[in-house]
């Protein structure tokens, strides 16, 4: 289970179910932290941070714009301490953001050119120490080149 705050509370809960719709083929372990990108509490620090709607995202909607210095996307682990972090993006071009654990910086995670903005999503593995009841955050600092995500998993 994991709590969200901010839009879309009531209808962006992640769930197993939703874990299963994001990779079919792949399943690393039934009982994980779930979450769509565009339930969360989304923090622009100038730009324009916000969901975008898309047939192919998870949930039809997936979250862009992430490219001014200190957006981020944010989310609280509440009961699982984790290993793995799966998120599902698309990105034109090759991006990395900076992933930020307790607030504290943790590594740079680098995403895979998908090929396109929207339309076309892959899964990148994050290999990190998550403790339980952690706030766990993916951040557009500079240096970082922007991906869209659309949801997010703890393993
Ligand atoms: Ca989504």
């Amino acid at each position: 289970m994991v709590y969200l705050w901010g839009k879309n509370y009531s209808g962006q809960l992640g769930d197993g179910t939703t874990g299963h719709k994001l990779v079919p083929a792949q399943a690393l372990k039934v009982n994980h932290t779930a979450v769509e990108a565009e339930g969360l509490e989304l923090l622009p620090s100038e730009g324009s941070i916000g969901m975008y709607e898309d047939s192919a995202a998870s949930g039809g909607r997936a979250v862009g714009y992430i490219d001014n210095y200190g957006d981020n996307l944010q989310f609280y682990n509440h009961y699982i301490p984790g290993k793995i972090i799966r998120v599902r993006y698309a990105a034109l071009n090759s991006g990395t953001m900076n992933l930020y654990i307790n607030g504290a910086y943790a590594q740079s995670v680098s995403f895979d050119s998908t090929g396109a903005w929207t339309g076309r999503y892959a899964s990148k593995l994050i290999y990190v120490p998550i403790p339980e009841s952690s706030t766990l955050k993916l951040q557009y600092d500079r240096g970082s080149v922007p991906v869209n995500i659309d949801a997010i998993e703890v393993f």
